[in-house]
C-alpha cells in the first residue's frame, strides 16, 4: 500500500476557494474524490485528486442513516469543516437541498464559508430530499424557487471565491433533457458559479447529450458512479470540467472491512490478512505523528531532561515532617517532577504528591533502596537541609554528572563546622591548597580543614553519576560504616570523579538542630520565606 506523502499538510496557504477557482480556470478536468471523515481526505489527497467531496451519501452512511436529510446542517458542516482542517487541497461540500429554503442557504452559505469550504452544491430537490439513486420519489423545487436559494446564495457569500453549484436532477427525477437544460440555464442566469448535471444510468449518453447542447459558459460538473466505464478525459473532451468519484472510498471500505472480518473469524487469527491490511506506520503517517514528532522536538520540554528529587537522611536524621511541604513546593518550583522521600518522620503529614519510601537510616541505605527509575537526572537532598527553588533549579539545570549545590558566601578559609563536607574548589590537593584556578572554576575536590565552600545539602546526578554513587554507597554498606550524602560525595571526589559546583550565597538553611528548625520554621511561615 502506497500512502504518497509523509506530509500531513492540513493547511490551505491559499483559500480553498482560491485554489478551486484556479483548478476551474486551468486547462483539463478537475477530478475530486468522496470522504467522510479527515483520514479519507488525507487518502484523497494523498493519491493526488484536487480535491474533496465531503459527500452526503458518505457521511449519512458513516453515521448509519440514511442519505435523506437526515442529518442536520451542522452535522454535516461539521464534518466538511473537519475535511478542510485535514488537507490542503479543496473541499467541496455536498448541501444536499440547502437545509431548507432560501433563508437556510443564506445562512448556511456562511457558515460554510467560515469554516472554509471551496464550493458548495446545492441541488434542486425539495427539501427533505432522497438519495439520487434510490428508486421512488425524486420531488423536484419549482425552478424559481431554486433560482431564489442560488441568488440567496450568492448574496450571503462574504468572500468572491467560494463557488456555488447549482445541481439539475431533471435526469434523475425522469423529467428529461429540455428540462435538464431549462433549469441549468435558468441557474447559470440566477449567478451558479457551475452546474452539475447528475444522472443515474449505466450509459453516459444521456450525459454527453447535455454537454453537447450546454452552449454557456458556466462550467458542468458530472458524477459519473452508475456510467463508469467512460474516462475522465472523454468527460473533459465532451465539455465537462469537473468529475466527482462521490462515493468510492465509502464503498471500497466497506467491501475491505467486510472481508477482512470474515476471514479473521473463519481463521481464528489474523496472519492471514495482515499484508492486506495497511501497517500500524502507515495508520501513524496518516494521523500525522511525523509532523508531532517535529514538534516535539521543539516545544516539548524532554521528560528525560527533568529530574527526580529524593530526601535522604542527613546526620542526624531529624523528622522534617513540619518542613517537609515547604520542601516539596520548592522542589516543584525547581520543575522537579516528582519528589521521593526516604527519611524518617511523621509521615502521615507528608504532601499527598510525594513517595514515601521505607525510612533509612542512612543516605548510603537511601540510595541503595532507589532503583534504577532514577538512573536519570536525580537531585539527592540530605534532610537535614532545605533548599529554595532556584538554587534547586540551576543544580538541577546542571549538564554535568555529579554537580553540587556549594554555598561560597563565608569565603575562602572560613571556620568551617569540624563535620562539614571539606570541599575546595578547583583544588586537588588534599590539603587544602588550590592548584591554579580561581572561585568560580566550578570544579570541586576533596580538600582538608581549610575547605573553600560548604555543601548546601544537594547534589544531583545524572545515570552515570548515579551509578558511580551506589558503588560508593555498597563500599560504605559492606564496611558497615553509616554514611550522609556528604560522606558519599566525598567519596566520590576521593575516587576522583570531577564533581561541578553549583556556586551560591544563600537560599538554603540547615536542619541540624531543633533551633535549627523552628528558625526555619519561622522564616518559611513569613511572606517572603521560602521563595
Ligand atoms: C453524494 O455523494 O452524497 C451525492 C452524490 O450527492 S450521489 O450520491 O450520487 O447523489
Ligand atoms: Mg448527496
Amino acid at each position: 500500500m502506497t500512502t504518497g506523502t509523509t506530509e500531513v499538510r492540513g493547511d490551505h496557504g491559499a483559500s480553498g476557494a482560491r485554489q478551486l477557482r484556479d483548478l476551474f480556470a486551468r486547462p483539463g478536468t478537475v477530478r475530486i474524490i468522496g470522504a467522510h471523515n479527515p483520514l479519507g481526505a488525507r487518502l484523497a489527497e494523498r493519491a493526488g485528486f484536487d480535491g474533496v467531496w465531503s459527500s452526503g451519501l458518505e457521511v449519512s452512511a458513516s453515521q448509519g442513516v440514511p442519505d435523506t436529510d437526515i442529518l442536520t446542517m451542522s452535522e454535516l458542516l461539521a464534518t466538511a469543516s473537519s475535511l478542510v482542517a485535514a488537507v490542503g487541497v479543496p473541499v467541496v461540500a455536498d448541501c444536499d437541498a440547502g437545509y431548507g429554503n432560501a433563508h437556510n442557504v443564506m445562512n448556511m452559505i456562511r457558515r460554510y464559508e467560515a469554516a472554509g469550504i471551496a464550493g458548495v452544491s446545492i441541488e434542486d430537490k425539495r427539501f427533505p430530499k432522497v438519495n439520487s439513486f434510490i428508486p421512488g420519489r425524486q420531488e423536484l423545487a419549482p425552478i424559481a424557487e431554486f433560482c431564489g436559494k442560488l441568488r440567496a446564495a450568492k448574496a450571503a457569500q462574504t468572500t468572491p471565491d467560494l463557488m456555488v453549484i447549482a445541481r439539475i436532477e431533471a435526469l434523475i427525477a425522469g423529467w428529461g433533457m429540455d428540462e435538464a437544460l431549462r433549469r441549468g440555464e435558468a441557474y447559470a442566469a440566477a449567478g451558479a458559479d457551475a452546474v452539475l448535471i447528475h444522472a443515474k444510468g449505466s450509459s453516459p449518453e444521456p450525459v454527453l447529450r447535455f454537454l453537447e447542447r450546454w452552449t454557456l459558459p458556466t462550467p458542468v460538473v458530472v458524477v459519473p458512479t452508475t456510467y463508469h466505464t467512460i474516462t475522465a478525459t472523454e468527460l473533459a473532451e465532451a465539455g465537462a470540467k469537473m468529475v466527482i468519484y462521490a462515493n468510492h472510498g465509502l464503498r471500497a471500505g466497506i467491501a475491505a472491512v467486510t472481508e477482512t472480518f470474515a476471514s479473521i473469524l473463519r481463521d481464528d487469527r489474523t496472519t492471514g490478512i495482515e499484508d492486506r491490511i495497511a501497517p500500524l506506520a502507515t495508520v501513524f503517517d496518516l494521523q500525522g505523528m511525523p509532523l508531532q514528532k517535529r514538534h516535539e522536538a521543539e516545544y516539548i520540554t524532554p521528560y528525560a531532561s527533568r529530574a527526580r528529587a529524593v530526601v535522604v537522611p542527613g546526620l542526624p536524621t531529624a523528622p522534617c515532617a513540619d518542613l517537609l511541604e515547604e520542601q516539596s513546593t520548592a522542589l516543584r518550583r525547581a520543575d522537579i517532577e516528582s519528589v521521593t522521600v526516604a527519611v524518617r518522620g511523621d509521615r502521615t503529614r507528608a504532601p499527598q504528591d510525594v513517595t514515601l519510601l521505607p525510612a533509612q537510616a542512612d543516605a548510603a541505605g537511601a540510595v541503595l533502596a532507589l532503583d534504577d527509575a532514577y538512573l536519570s537526572r536525580t537531585v539527592l537532598l540530605s534532610g537535614d537541609a532545605f533548599v529554595e527553588g532556584e538554587p534547586l533549579r540551576r543544580l538541577a539545570a546542571a549538564g554535568s554528572d555529579i554537580a553540587v549545590l556549594v554555598d561560597v558566601s563565608a569565603g575562602l578559609g572560613a571556620e568551617r563546622r569540624s563535620d562539614a563536607l571539606p570541599l575546595a574548589l578547583d583544588s586537588v590537593a588534599r590539603d587544602g591548597r588550590r592548584i591554579g584556578g580561581a572561585l568560580g572554576s566550578e570544579v570541586l575536590a576533596a580538600a582538608g580543614a581549610e575547605a573553600d565552600v560548604e555543601f548546601a545539602g544537594a547534589a544531583a546526578f545524572s545515570a552515570a553519576g548515579f551509578t558511580a554513587l551506589r558503588e560508593v554507597a555498597e563500599k560504605r554498606r559492606a564496611n558497615d560504616a553509616e554514611a550522609t550524602l556528604a560522606d558519599l560525595l566525598t567519596d566520590l571526589l576521593v575516587a576522583g570523579h570531577r564533581v561541578h559546583a553549583v556556586e551560591i550565597g544563600s537560599g538554603w538553611l540547615e536542619l541540624r538542630t531543633p533551633e535549627d528548625i523552628s528558625r526555619a520554621t519561622e522564616l518559611l511561615a513569613t511572606p517572603e520565606g521560602g521563595q
